[in-house]
Order: C-alpha cells, then structure tokens, then sequence
C-alpha cells in the first residue's frame, strides 16, 4: 500500500464512525407504508366476504374483515394481459394499445416506462415480486429487485436479481405435480381440471407466498412491495384433492334465473365461451372444481396474512386484495369464462386493509382497476406518476361513504378491432357494442342483469343520458392517447 492509500485508508477510518452517526442521525424512521398486492386470476366475486357462503375462502374473509370491500370495482378490461398492462401502468387499454394476449406490454409502452413496482422500485422501495403479475409469457417485461416465476416442480429455476434474469430456463424439472394423476370424478366438462395428490407446495401457486415470505423482512431499512401473482382459479383448474373434498358438487348453487331472460341479450354481447347445453351435473361440476381453485389460493393468501401477523406489519403496511376480472360460471343461460362486459365478468374482486384502512367495512363506490396505480401512490405519499389516467380512492379508503369517481368504464373487443364498451354508474350499467345493439340495466334492483332496459320506451330518458355519458367518458379516456 503506497503513502497515499495508506492515507486515503486513516482518513476513512476516522471519519466513518462520525459519519455512521450522522447518517443514522439523519435517516428518517420508514415513514411510507410498505405495500403487499396480491393478485388473483380470472376470480369473481363469488368468495365469502362478497356474500357467497358456500365458497370456503377463511383468509380473504379474514383479510376483508380487517380491511375495506369495494363492491363495485370493475375491470377495464376482461382478459389477463390487457387488464394487467392497464392497472399496472396506470393507463387505459386504449391508451396502452395492449388489446389482446399476444402484445409485449414493454414494447407498447417504451424501455423508460416505470409499470407500478418499478415506479415504487425507483421511490426507494425494496421490490420482490412472485407468479403472475404482467401476464405470464410478459412477466420479463417487468423489473423488480427480486422476481421468479414457479414452475411445475416447485424448483426455484428462473430467478431475477437486481432487474436482471440470472439463469432463466423454461418449464423447470419435472416434479410430482406433472406426474400425479388426476383424482376424483364426475362428469366430461369443457373446462380442465385436476385434483392432484400434492401437497400445496408442490403446485406452482403454492410456491408463490413461501417464496416471498423472506423478503418481508429483508431491508429494514427501506419499505416493502411486494407482489404475489396466483394463477387460480385460472384454468385448468388444478389442485390439491382437499380442495375439492371441501366442495360438494351436489350442493353447488345453481340459482334459477329469469326463464328466458337470456333472449334480451344480444348475440354480440355473449361470453365467447358459451355453453348453453350442459346438464345440471356439468354446471355443478365446473363450479366445484373453480371454487376448489379458490380455496386453494385462498389458502396461499392466508400464509402471506400469517406472515403479516407474525411481523406485526398491519400498521405499516398497505396490503391490496385483486383479480385481473372476473368469471362466468355459467349465468344468463350459459355464459362461461370471460371476455364478456355483463356483471360476473367486468366486475371484480377489490380489498383494501392495513395502514389506515377502516376495519370491517364496504362500500357501493365505483373503483376501476386503473384505479390501483394512482391509489397506492397517494397512499404511499409518493408524487403522482405523469400520464395517470386512473383517480385515486384514497378519499374512499378513508371514508367509504365518499365517492372517488361518477362511473366506471370497461371495453371488450368484438370481431378484430371493433370495441364494445360499459357504462357503470350508481344506479344504472350500460352496454354499447359495434353492431349497434345497446343494453341497459338498473343496478340497484336489477344487479344480476336480467332485466334489458333498453328497448323499453319508459327508459329512453335514461339510455339517452347514459349513451351521452359514455360518449364522454370515451373521449376523455381516448384523450390520453400518446
Ligand atoms: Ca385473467
């Protein structure tokens, strides 16, 4: 070591103990909350703290207790990539240009963009993220401190460090999961399913909480988020058996509905994955297996809220509860899946609990997913991401009885690149499609959309009012076009 070094080296030894005390002096107590955003897939609203007794779902009502349930929150969006590029950039579909599964949500939306946990991420918080966040073939387009993605196997093969893949490889070593037999009974349905023999940490979703369970405690120093992405109830179906054993398949609800209902509603309008011809067995078959796949990411919620208690992080820590949009299972006379602007499909799970959220309660206000970026943000205290297109619910979260917006908006594409468009208001939900058919529904008594309001001279009043305010809420939305 020549003279100079050995100077260099003295200096920093007797500055840094002063140093250490100034800086640690001078470090603020973590003030911003840590955020905990877990996503579902293709989930409605049928869980038990929405008011679905007979899914067993113990952890999100749990979660729902402690925290704030929105009612009406909708996606903008019913299908996985285009929703999720939405409500992580903040921005509408027709704004982000996403409009199908096949678009790389990165590539739409330029090398520089900060998706949600990259805008945390560059505001000082430590980011880790698991499963299903960006849609599945684009969770590269994403960067976070830490992020993998569970295979069948369960073996931790594609990591990412530091916004950069190490070793990624595809498809992961083929574990017992591949390899267990599908058990259990009941009739051919025409969506799949599996009860496997594995236990919950042999399924790819049940890796997803055990995996982020380290990095809940990881930086001390900086505020969390973290984001688990589960891929159920997602098709197929899969679980392990004792997820199904807690569903009856005989005591499936299979409610009546309006006969001949149906007839009101435009062919245009109908979910792509119709099934109009299924027994009652088939019917209560597909909904056991999708609330066996409910339960069992249920279950990997409660092991993320377990973690929670543990760390006593319920002051500190903003935890958000969401799906990408809902699911048909088979309403209307035999609406299935998604890609459908009726109730069960636009609309979706919302749950907010943790730092200054009011306990127990719920509110009729309209949230949108795009929603989610500018809420969390507010809450966070962090500056307002440019181009936002999204309100906060901030003034919700603090008092349910107020409203963050006037409607809510969600498009689906018909035909290639014609757009059929909803309108959700306090009282009323419009539907608008390209070939100029028009629904209209009350949705204070009529929430279940039974009752096609349209063609009904007696409403022409209020389909004239809700026509011209989609008319608006379009040209506002499409105003934020780049
Ligand atoms: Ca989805």
């Amino acid at each position: 070591m020549n003279l100079a070094a050995r100077l260099r080296r003295l200096l920093l030894v007797s500055i840094l103990p002063g140093t250490a005390v100034v800086l640690l002096a001078a470090a603020p107590t973590p003030s911003r909350p840590n955020v905990l955003l877990i996503v579902s897939d293709d989930l409605n609203t049928r869980l038990g703290c929405y008011g679905a007794a007979e899914a067993k779902t113990p952890n999100l009502d749990r979660l729902a207790a402690r925290g704030l349930r929105f009612d009406r929150a909708y996606c903008n969006y019913p299908v996985c990539n285009v929703s999720r590029t939405s409500f992580l950039s903040g921005r509408y579909p027709e704004v982000t240009g996403v409009l199908n599964n096949a678009t790389n949500p990165r590539l739409r939306l330029g090398a520089d963009f900060q998706f949600l946990p990259e805008y945390f991420r560059a505001h000082g918080y430590a980011t880790a993220g698991c499963g299903k966040i960006a849609h599945g073939t684009f969770s590269q387009a994403v960067a976070w401190d830490y992020y993998s993605e569970p295979q069948r196997g369960g073996e931790e093969d594609d990591v990412v460090r530091d916004g950069k893949q190490k070793g990624a490889k595809k498809g992961g070593k083929k574990g017992k999961a591949a390899a267990a037999a599908a058990a259990g009974s009941g009739p051919a349905v025409p969506f799949p399913w599996q009860a496997t023999t594995n236990a919950d940490e042999e399924e790819p979703d049940g890796q997803v909480a055990r995996r982020l369970l380290r990095y809940f405690s990881a930086q001390p120093g900086k505020p969390f988020f973290i984001a688990a992405g589960f891929h159920k109830p997602h098709i197929p179906h899969t679980a392990p058996k004792k997820y199904f054993d807690l569903h009856d398949p005989a005591r499936m609800p299979t409610p009546p509905e309006p006969p001949g209902h149906e007839k009101d509603i435009p062919g245009i309008a109908w979910a792509p994955r119709s099934e109009r011809n299924l027994t009652i067995e088939q019917r209560r078959a597909i909904i056991q297996h999708y609330y066996a796949a409910v339960s069992f990411m249920d279950a990997q919620v409660g092991i993320l809220l377990a973690e929670m208690d543990r760390l006593n992080l319920w002051d500190s820590t903003l935890v958000v509860f969401m799906s990408d949009h809902g699911w048909h299972l088979g309403e209307h006379g035999g609406f299935y899946a998604k890609m459908s602007l009726m109730d069960e499909s636009a609309r979706a799970p919302f749950i907010v609990a943790g730092r200054g959220v009011p306990r127990g309660a719920a509110t009729s206000s309209l949230l949108e997913y795009v929603d989610l970026f500018p809420t969390l943000v507010d809450l966070a205290g962090l500056p307002l991401h440019a181009g936002q297109q999204g309100v906060s619910q901030a003034p919700v979260i603090r008092d349910p009885a107020a409203k963050a917006r006037e409607s809510a908006y969600t498009i689906v594409l018909r035909g290639g690149n014609k757009i059929g468009r909803a309108l959700h208001t306090a009282t009323h939900t419009y539907l608008e499609w390209p070939d100029g058919s028009r629904q209209l529904y009350d949705a204070v008594t009529d929430p279940r959309e039974y009752a096609n309001l349209a063609s009904q001279a007696a409403h022409a009043g209020t389909l004239q009012a809700m026509t011209a305010l989609l008319a608006q809420r379009t040209e506002t939305v499409n105003r934020g076009r780049p």
